[in-house]
């Protein structure tokens, strides 16, 4: 391993720095603010003015409180400023806010601190990456660089090059670097940021098959000093726990159980909750027989905080198609109430209306809702969005999945027809949680795929090829799907021709989001009815998020080429947007 780097920290005065006499702001119109040191407790409760992690709160939610713009005046939002971005790669970046400057992912680790009133540069930090690094990763989503954390005064990543570091907040300069994974012998590839629990940074990976089993890992590292706490595997070795269930594959053919998401963290319970991917190769005749489930893939972990050990476990589904569960985790305490017109399989021992401390959403592409016990993983409801194919039953009792067997691969050159497609149902693109309503708001697509298992000696990722289709009888790719906390029934939908992205709530009843066709938009949280809509050019790729500074709130749209934007694009050849990367802010008039 490198040696870290330390650099002396910047001295505290009275427990805050004077950021913006550091930075020599120019527009006149901002006011001299003081930098807080961000701290365990404020992450835990963040300021409703900020957005201080990749989904605002540590429990998953993509929520927030302001109100300022709400349903009676959003259709006053103007633009307040815009900024290109420029650095080669796909732009999913989710702008992380906080006390009055934006922190900008970028792709290629490049991050920028934006003046969040004036959109003007404050610092911009490159990653120099050496030239051949992509050439171990996954093509594409190499660069892909999702999110950001804070802590104390430091802005942490983890990097293309498999590092964990950390930037001075006031200038852009490498405070300390941590290597995770050489590269060059376990190259997992790192799209999506950190969280932070506790004082640790909290990642997770990709994963590709040729790194082998003992890259697919979570890892834990001091925030304050990038050392390494602990490491996670997701592939069991001979003899651990979950051994068994790989069929005697030997360890090193055991692959690509990722977990490319960032994960959600339950401080009372202690408890990190993160998904995982599919296997590689996907078709599970080809890796010891379909009746093994090769834990811990497409399952939900809950992890000890302190010790990175898997407290329980959930298999999502025994996944032969490349259907991936590393995406969000919502932790919502709620009355559960799942009602059986609504919702397919239910825990009969469930109570109705119960409280429950629960772990709920849409984690994986099947477009599946499950709701789980956060603090047992015990199974009390699961139903279907979008039409799917690959599950044919769920035991209520004992939250065992069954797979439709005439969809499951049972050997070379075979055909199916799935529905979702490997980009989901749902993907990357982030769903969102309002307390307001208890109600899941989720982007979805209605899209299958004709697969074909391949006999390619392994040399794709997934040993699978798959033309992607619309869902039959239906010309409306897009959706955005409301959902009930308690009861898991659809609240409203809403449906259009392109495919619809990331999300974020508010506690002005706004749902705020965008499509591949370059449309940013709020819906009414109660009713889907579309509020307010504009043209922003390109697909709306990355994460809406909104923030308050001197009082008033702003809502800020990325857009760019953003991976599975263009693939969707195909099924809608007729929407042709433009593919710049930017990112536009609103606000209602002064
Ligand atoms: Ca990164
Ligand atoms: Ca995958």
């Amino acid at each position: 391993m490198r040696e870290r780097v330390r650099m002396p920290r910047l001295s505290f005065v009275s427990g805050a720095v004077v950021l913006a006499s550091i930075l020599g702001t120019e527009s006149g119109a901002q006011s001299l603010r003081e930098f807080v040191p961000v701290t365990d407790a404020i992450l835990q409760n963040p300021s409703p003015e900020d957005w201080p992690m990749w989904r605002r709160t540590l429990d998953g939610w993509g929520f927030s409180p302001l109100d300022q713009i709400d349903r009676s005046n959003v259709e006053q939002l103007r633009l307040v400023w815009s900024r290109a971005l420029h650095a080669p790669g796909r732009q999913q970046g989710t702008p992380l806010v906080y006390g009055g400057v934006m922190y900008m992912p970028n792709p290629s680790d490049v991050i920028q601190a934006i003046d969040a009133v004036s959109g003007d540069l404050l610092w911009e930090y490159r990653r120099e990456l050496p030239e051949d690094v992509c050439d171990f990763m996954m093509s594409g989503v190499c660069t892909t660089n999702r999110n950001l954390a804070i802590y104390e005064n430091l802005i942490i990543d983890t990097s293309v090059d498999e590092y964990v570091f950390a930037l001075d907040v006031a200038t852009g300069d490498l405070v300390w670097e941590t290597e995770i994974l050489d590269y060059k012998v376990h190259p997992a590839n790192q799209s999506s940021g950190p969280i932070i629990a506790k004082g640790m940074v909290i990642s997770g990976r990709s994963c590709m098959p040729s790194a082998g089993p003992e890259a697919c890992v979570i890892t834990a590292h001091d925030a304050r000093t990038g050392e390494e706490l602990w490491r996670q595997r997701t592939i069991p070795r001979p003899g651990e726990p979950g051994d068994e269930t790989w069929g005697g594959v030997p360890y090193e053919e055991r692959r690509h159980v990722g977990t490319w998401m960032a994960p959600s963290y339950d401080p009372d319970l202690n408890l990190i909750y993160i998904g995982t991917s599919v296997t590689s190769p996907a078709p599970k005749f080809m890796l010891g027989g379909t009746e093994n489930t090769h834990l811990y893939h497409n399952s939900t972990l809950a992890l000890d905080a302190d010790t990175g050990e898997i407290v329980w476990y959930y298999q999502h589904l025994n996944d032969s198609w490349d259907l991936d569960h590393p995406f969000e985790r919502l932790l919502v305490d709620t009355n559960v109430r799942p009602n059986p017109e609504a919702v397919d399989w239910i825990n009969p021992r469930l109570q109705p209306g119960e409280r429950r401390r629960v772990v709920t959403g849409i984690p994986g592409k099947t477009g599946i809702v499950y709701t789980l016990d956060r603090v047992t993983g015990e199974f009390l409801w699961a139903t279907p969005t979008v039409g799917q194919n690959v599950i044919s039953d769920i035991n209520g009792a004992t939250g065992v999945v069954t797979e439709n067997s005439e969809v499951v691969f049972s050997r070379y050159g075979e055909e199916v027809y799935t529905c979702p497609t490997a980009m989901g149902g749902k993907d990357w693109e982030a769903g969102a949680y309002s307390p307001r309503t208890n109600t899941m708001y989720m982007p979805l697509r209605n899209a299958c795929a004709r697969m074909a298992s391949l006999d390619d000696g392994r040399d794709s990722l997934y040993s699978l090829s798959m033309r992607n289709e619309l869902s039959p009888g239906t010309d409306q790719l897009g959706t955005v799907r409301a959902i009930s906390a308690e009861s898991g029934e659809t609240v409203w939908t809403y449906e259009q021709r392109a495919a619809t992205m990331s999300l974020a709530v508010t506690g002005g009843g706004l749902v705020f989001g965008g499509d591949v066709n370059g449309r940013f938009r709020a819906l009414d949280d109660e009713t889907g009815s579309v509020l307010w809509e504009i043209n922003l050019g390109s697909p709306v790729s990355g994460f809406p998020v909104t923030y308050a500074v001197d009082g008033r709130q702003y809502v800020v749209a990325g857009t760019g080429t953003g991976g599975n934007a263009s693939r969707f694009s195909s099924m809608t050849p007729e929407l042709r947007p433009s593919s710049g990367s930017n990112i536009f802010v609103f606000a209602l008039p002064d």
